[in-house]
């Protein structure tokens, strides 16, 4: 893999929920090795350390039962500007904190590909789809809602305005197995590519994701990945406020950030919900490096044994 310049950002983001914990999230990832894990990859690997919220006030529009609106819309404001920062200068990587820090990764990987003439195309692997609006979500917590956001979706008062939503054609969902009928719904009626569990197990997680990277290639699209702990199944990834049975095997995980490497397309890269919190001595964290490892070139051979046909 042609080395990058790989921009760690911690993003210790607690607002997108009401259980907190991901908070302490970056430092994890640290201690778990992440930073040597990708230079022993022979990636550069800057640190910036820790980013955190613009001030911001909450919008008067906005649904009362919002968790947290001003520190979502001061959070959303930092990431982007981190996004734009970063994104001329290497890959960012966004240790988080909570989903809700891609309302601010995404929305600056649009706005940088949009003022490079490329389309942005996002992986989501997750159990949920995240595509609440701020009036759709039952439970008042963003972390449900940065698809909704960075596609367009109305309603989100207050917050930057989404100049290049990513269209939805440009959405794959993959590892899905907890969706609300409002998003279920809302999401059928689009053109976006969700893959659930069921499908995933039919046809493995390689095609409907070789289908989507061929795409992505043919369109010299930008790739932002964002990885969700509890896409994986609880059993290898338990570190997660939302944890949901019956997901993706560490197999299949490793798969796709492996078919993800080798497609070298992928530009920016989010790593959130891990909340050490609930770890059982860093398992999860060790999981999540492994992972952006895999995703950044780590191999066991450096080419495959002979071909079969
Ligand atoms: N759909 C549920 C809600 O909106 O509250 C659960 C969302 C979980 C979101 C996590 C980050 O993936
Ligand atoms: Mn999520
Ligand atoms: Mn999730
Ligand atoms: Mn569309």
């Amino acid at each position: 893999m042609t080395p990058k310049t790989c921009i760690l950002i911690g993003a210790p983001m607690d607002s997108g929920k009401k259980r907190q914990g991901c908070l302490m999230g970056p430092d994890a990832y640290r201690v778990a090795g992440i930073g040597p894990a990708l230079a022993d990859l022979g990636h550069d690997v800057i640190d910036i350390g820790n980013i955190g919220p613009d001030p911001a006030e909450a919008h008067p529009d906005l649904p009362a039962h919002v968790h947290a609106p001003a520190e979502m819309i001061g959070w959303t404001r930092a990431l982007a500007r981190a996004a734009g920062e970063a994104l001329p200068r290497g890959l960012p990587i966004f240790l988080g904190g909570d989903h809700g820090l891609a309302l601010g990764s995404v929305l600056g990987a649009a706005d940088h590909a949009a003022a490079m003439g490329r389309p942005l195309f996002v992986l989501w692997l997750d159990a949920h789809t995240d595509y609440h609006t701020p009036q759709s979500t039952a439970s008042g917590n963003l972390h449900g809602a940065p698809l909704g956001y960075v596609t367009g979706r109305p309603g989100f008062h207050g917050f930057p305005e989404v100049k290049t939503p990513v269209p939805h054609e440009n959405i794959c969902l993959l590892g899905l197995r907890s969706v609300d009928p409002d998003e279920r719904e809302a999401m059928q009626a689009t053109d976006v590519r969700y893959h659930d569990m069921r499908s995933i197990d039919e046809t493995g997680i390689a095609r409907p994701l070789a289908a989507f990277l061929e795409d992505v290639a043919k369109a010299n699209g930008m790739l932002h990945v964002s990885l969700d702990v509890d896409f994986l199944d609880p059993s290898f990834a338990p570190a997660v406020g939302t944890t949901v049975p019956g997901g993706a095997t560490m197999r299949e995980a490793h798969l796709a950030m492996e078919m993800i490497c080798d497609a070298g397309l992928m530009t920016s890269l989010d790593l959130v919900e891990l909340n050490p919190f609930l770890d059982d001595r860093g398992r999860t964290a060790q999981v999540m490096v492994d992972l952006a490892a895999s995703a950044l070139g780590r191999r066991v051979f450096d080419r495959p044994t002979r071909a079969y046909s």
